[in-house]
Formats: C-alpha cells, sequence, structure tokens
C-alpha cells in the first residue's frame, strides 16, 4: 500500500479532495463517507505476509492538504484493534480531539471520532499511541505550506518493521536489562558528566548524578570533557526489515520526476526504535524545514533523523534527468531504506541493502548548524523546569526517577514562557516530543543559541538540551520518549496547562 506519488498534479486533486470533504453548512456527518479510516491488511515483507494497519484518507494514506484547510470528518476504526490516534505537530487540534491524552481512552472497532481543527502547516503525521504503532498505525499528516511554490512534493515515511508483535519485542527487551554489552555499543570518548559513577550499567537515574537535580539548567551542563567509557548504544531490536512508503529497498517504490524539476522531499520518521541518517547522493539536498517548521537552509551529506521526526528536503533534478537515489540509513549500522526518484525513461539500478559502511550514533551537531526562519520572540523565561531521563534496571526509563503514572504532572500557565532542559546520563538517545506545541531549541550543552523550532528532538547520551515554548491550549499534553519501547515502559510525563 504505498503512499501515492504525490507530483503537483496529484497534490492539487488530493488537496481539492480534502477541502470538499471539510464540513460546511448543510454536510450530513451521519451519510457522509469517513475522512479518515483505520484499517487492518496485509503487507507482504520480504515475500512473507504480515498484518498490518493503515490509515486511508481522500487521496491515499493520510491526508495531503493546502494551508488554510481544516481537518474536518469523521475517523473511523474499521479495524479489530482499539487504536489511539496522536496529530503529531498539529498545534491547534484542540487537547479533547487528539486521543493520546491522559483520559482520551481507545477508539473501539467500528467506532467513530469527529475531528475538526485547522490544519497545522509542514510535514506532520498521525500514529497510533500505543504499541501499534509497530504495526504502521502511522501515516501523513502533511499541510503544504502557502509559500511552498513550484514545487513536486513527494512523502516519504519510514518505518522499522518486526514480523514480531510488539508485545513480544518489548517483553524480549524486558528480558534483557543489561544494556552495556551490547554488540551495537559505541564507545563515548570525552563525554561525561561530573559526578557520574562510571563503575558499571544499570545506572539509577537520578542518582548517576550525583545525588540530585541541579537547581537550574547552567548547573547540569553535560556534553563537556569527561572521562570516556561509558557505553552509548542504538537499535535494541532487531528489525527484519526497514521500510519506506511500506516497501524495502529490494522492491523500491520509483517516483517519476521531471528534468529539470525541482523536488520536496517530506521525509517522516514512523520507525519506532530507529534513528536514520537521510542522503540523496549526488543532489545536493539543502533542508528548508524540521519537523515541519521552516529553517535557515542548510546543505549536508546526511541529515539526522530521529524517531517522530520530520524533514523537508529540496533537490534540484538535473536537465539531463536520470535516476536518484533517496537513502535512510539506520544510525551505528549499514542497513538502509529508501526509494528512487526517476525522470522518465531512466532506468534504475539495483540499490543494495547494506551500505558500504555503517553510520555512527546521531548526535548534535546538524542541531547546532539549524536556525528558526520564525524562531520565537525573545524573552526571558517565566518558569524553568529541569528533566532528568532516567534509565534503570529491567528496561524501565523514566523521567526525573519516576515512570508514567508515578509523577504528578509539570503545571504551566497558558501564555507562559517555558523552558525544559532535559539531560540523558542513560545509554541510549531519547527523541523527546511534546504535544500539541512546537518548541524552540535554545540550548545544547549548556551552550545557548537560537535554534530550530521542532516538536522532538534527539537528546544523546550524555548532553543537555533546553527546549523553549509558551504554553499553548490549556489540557494535559504528553511529555515523552518517541522511542516506543521507553515510552511504554516509563518514559511519559504530562504538562498540564491551566
Ligand atoms: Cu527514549
Amino acid at each position: 500500500m504505498p503512499i501515492p506519488n504525490l507530483s503537483r498534479r496529484a497534490f492539487l486533486a488530493g488537496g481539492a479532495a480534502a477541502g470538499a470533504l471539510a464540513v460546511s453548512g448543510g454536510w450530513n456527518r451521519a451519510f457522509a463517507a469517513p475522512l479518515l479510516t483505520v484499517e487492518s491488511l496485509t503487507l507482504d515483507v520480504n515475500g512473507k505476509a504480515a498484518k498490518v494497519f493503515a490509515v486511508k484518507g481522500p487521496a491515499g494514506e493520510g491526508i495531503f492538504a493546502k494551508e488554510g484547510d481544516r481537518l474536518s470528518g469523521a475517523v473511523l476504526n474499521a479495524s479489530d484493534t482499539p487504536a489511539v490516534m496522536h496529530w503529531h505537530g498539529q498545534i491547534f487540534a484542540p487537547p479533547d480531539q487528539d486521543r493520546a491524552r491522559p483520559d482520551g481512552g481507545e477508539l473501539a472497532p467500528g467506532g467513530t471520532d469527529q475531528g475538526d481543527f485547522l490544519l497545522t502547516p509542514g510535514t506532520h503525521w498521525m500514529h497510533s499511541h500505543t504499541l501499534s504503532e509497530q504495526q504502521l498505525l502511522a501515516a501523513p499528516l502533511v499541510t503544504r505550506e502557502a509559500d511552498a511554490g513550484e514545487v513536486q512534493d513527494v512523502v516519504v515515511m519510514l518505518h522499522d518493521f518486526s514480523f514480531r508483535s510488539p508485545e513480544e519485542i518489548l517483553a524480549r527487551l524486558g528480558g534483557s536489562s543489561a544494556h552495556g554489552g551490547h554488540g551495537m555499543g559505541v564507545t563515548m570518548q570525552g563525554m561525561a558528566m561530573p559526578g557520574m559513577d562510571h563503575s558499571g550499567h544499570g545506572m539509577g537515574g537520578m542518582g548517576a548524578m550525583g545525588g540530585g537535580m541541579p537547581a537550574s539548567p547552567s548547573a547540569g551542563q553535560m556534553g563537556h570533557g569527561m572521562a570516556g567509557g561509558m557505553m552509548a548504544h542504538a537499535n535494541d531490536v532487531d528489525y527484519d526489515a526497514f521500510l519506506a512508503n511500506r516497501r524495502t529497498l529490494a522492491d523500491p517504490e520509483t517516483v517519476q520526476v521531471e528534468k529539470g524539476g525541482r523536488v520536496r522531499l517530506r521525509i517522516i520518521n514512523g520507525g519506532t526504535a530507529t534513528a536514520f541518517f537521510i542522503s540523496v547522493p549526488s543532489l545536493k539536498p539543502r533542508c528548508i524545514a524540521v519537523d515541519g517548521s521552516p529553517c535557515v537552509p542548510v546543505e549536508a551529506d546526511a541529515f539526522p533523523l530521529a524517531q517522530g521526526q520530520r524533514i523537508d528536503l529540496i533537490v534540484d533534478i538535473p536537465t539531463g534527468g536520470g535516476a536518484f537515489p533517496v537513502l535512510a540509513q539506520v544510525e551505528a549500522s549499514p542497513r538502509r531504506t529508501g526509494l528512487v526518484l526517476a525522470t522518465a525513461g531512466a532506468s534504475v539500478a539495483r540499490i543494495a541493502e547494506s551500505a558500504d559502511r555503517p553510520q555512527g550514533l546521531v548526535d548534535l551537531t546538524f542541531e547546532a548548524h539549524l536556525a528558526a526562519t520564525k524562531p520565537l520572540a525573545p524573552r526571558k523565561a517565566d518558569r524553568i523546569v529541569p528533566i532528568m531521563l532516567g534509565e534503570e534496571a529491567g528496561y524501565r526509563w523514566t523521567i526525573n526517577g519516576r515512570i508514567y503514572g508515578e509523577a504528578k504532572p509539570f503545571e504551566v500557565s497558558s501564555g507562559e514562557r517555558v523552558e525544559l532542559t532535559f539531560m540523558n546520563p542513560t545509554t541510549m538517545s531519547h527523541p523527546m516530543h511534546l504535544h500539541g506545541h512546537h518548541f524552540q531549541v535554545v540550548g545544547i550543552g549548556g551552550r545557548r543559541f537560537p535554534g530550530a523550532v521542532r516538536d522532538t528532538v534527539m537528546v544523546p547520551p550524555q548532553m543537555s538540551v533546553t527546549i523553549a515554548f509558551d504554553a499553548g491550549a490549556k489540557g494535559e499534553w504528553f511529555l515523552h520518549c518517541h522511542h516506543l519501547y521507553h515510552m511504554a515502559t516509563g518514559m511519559m510525563a504530562v504538562v498540564k496547562v491551566a
């Protein structure tokens, strides 16, 4: 079930369809087709059948709308499994329209929700907030910017895929709580924290920081010259395949592009436990937006993309045409997925599913070079909240020493400028996501800078990252790690906007 190739023409048709489905006047909800339908289906992966989910919209998977459109209509769960849909990146969806909230509950099989909210422009997505996210219960939620211009939009949804059930994956992870001895381990040199105990793994979250949370973010500066020896690792799930628009590189989607044309790749990392590096060899891609928010254009050979994040890349197709792979390589691994942009008649060579050499772990080098084109207004923080990420024995991941359900919400007032400083003394990276808001990255390792506006930021081991946001709509918003199995085992909290 590949996402349809979103040529400009297709986009125009899709946009029109979405517009037609918007509720207005005497439109009768009772007899109308649902806007979005969650379905169970069988997907062929490497010649073997897998039961997965898909979210069908007016013109293919998910929604492709245009700035000013509303998401308005019914969401039907036509699958046999309860679903919890999260509108990832949407800042105008009222708290009670997002089931991914503390009192949200599940949408039962056969049940419908009514959605009605102004879509947030940019490359966003919708996904399950339970383990079924692993079974591809996710789809693009793209709202084309009014100033997007004459470009061909190509949406690329990445997934990590396993034939095992997510429950089995989680059980296996719980059975191996010692993270230090993994084959994927990379020794972190020159990274350490004051007061950290290096004598072994099983780091006790807050305790690992020397017995207390810093009184202010500046006291918690990390990533500066520490003795090495810590083992940082990624990829604690052994996946069977990595998918781009639900296909592997053995049988990739080929998107037709025009000679001399300009393409905007809208890449979504729907992987539950996998960060990727994105590359478009030979086309000099430049990043113009992250998590749907525009940034000062940046060129790079490979762009890191953590779980939950999106990146928009502009590439110019040569006037001579050809075939151009868009590749997503797993961090700390040679494995990769992708698709191919090809002009008419171009021959498409087979692309190996394994790269010549592995990538490293995602770090913050790229993040430190990003700058939002629409930053937050400079303002002193009204509230500063230190967030200590923790790891405990038995695959238990914590926020300020507590798993979800044990802790009281972080309380903020609507309109307040809030700064959160994430500190990560654990052995794994944590892509931290806040619901219902966009935030700006304003500090890395204690260095202040006006960085990207995003909704999900990677916090690698032994690093600290500070984000700022203006507290938005009143309600309870999740703050969590976008590694599905970290979230499921506790790394989630609530920001209560009063
Ligand atoms: Cu995590």
